[in-house]
């Protein structure tokens, strides 16, 4: 099974392409933002917790993720491989991650990182908000700080996976269908 990552800032297009790169690669999409606002929508008391955290547009702490994706991993069948959207968040996200795959016999294949310019973002997740309803997409100081803890956190994973060969930079700008044609020519080979 092939494990790809599908990486970029707020609003680069992650989940808009992973939805559709999924479908056509017949690949497993695991969206921890998915999973943790199905929590929240369930009201069950991890939801509850995350709730706050995720309003503000800080992370969620790391071993919520990480067991999350762990049982999705091991409920999969039928499919060929894992999309990660918004996963991992963390360079420590990704350690484990790389662990937890190692034990089950497979690797990171990929890191496809979209490159969007930051007004570009904006102009996306204000979009969105008038039809997601999202508290963190309402308002431009918390999609200013989800962009920071992107800068600050997760963008370190960069320089991470560039030493182990499977960092691609893919231009995020366009159509969805050009970004989509863009991705998919990267992952033909390997699916
Ligand atoms: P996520 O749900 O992962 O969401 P995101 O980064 O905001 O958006 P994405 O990049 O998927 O954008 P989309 O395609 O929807 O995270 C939300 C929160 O959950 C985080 O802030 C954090 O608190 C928590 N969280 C999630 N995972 C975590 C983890 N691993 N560790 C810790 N915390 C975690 O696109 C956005 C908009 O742009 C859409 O409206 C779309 O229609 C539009 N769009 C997309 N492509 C376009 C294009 N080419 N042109 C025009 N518009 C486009």
């Amino acid at each position: 099974m092939v494990n790809i990552l599908i990486f970029g800032p707020p609003g680069s297009g992650k989940g808009t392409q992973s939805v559709r790169l999924a479908e056509k690669f017949n690949l497993t999409h695991l969206s921890t933002g998915d999973m943790l606002r199905a929590e929240i929508a369930a009201g069950t008391e991890l939801g509850r917790k995350m709730s706050s955290i995720m309003s503000k547009g800080e992370l969620v702490p790391d071993e919520v993720v990480i067991e999350m994706i762990a049982s999705k991993i091991d409920s999969t069948k039928d499919s060929n491989g894992f999309l990660y959207d918004g996963f991992p968040r963390t360079v420590a996200q990704t350690v484990s991650l790389e662990k937890m795959l190692g034990e089950r016999g497979m690797k990171i294949d990929t890191m496809l990182v979209l490159e969007v310019d930051h007004d570009e973002l904006v102009k996306r997740l204000i979009g969105r908000a008038e039809v997601s309803g999202r508290p963190d997409d309402k308002d431009t100081a918390v999609i200013e700080n989800r962009i920071e803890v992107y800068r600050e956190k997760t963008e370190p994973i960069i320089d991470y996976c560039r030493t182990k060969g499977i960092y691609q930079p893919v231009n995020g700008m366009g159509t969805i269908e050009e970004i989509f044609e863009r991705l998919s020519s990267y992952l033909s080979p390997l699916v």
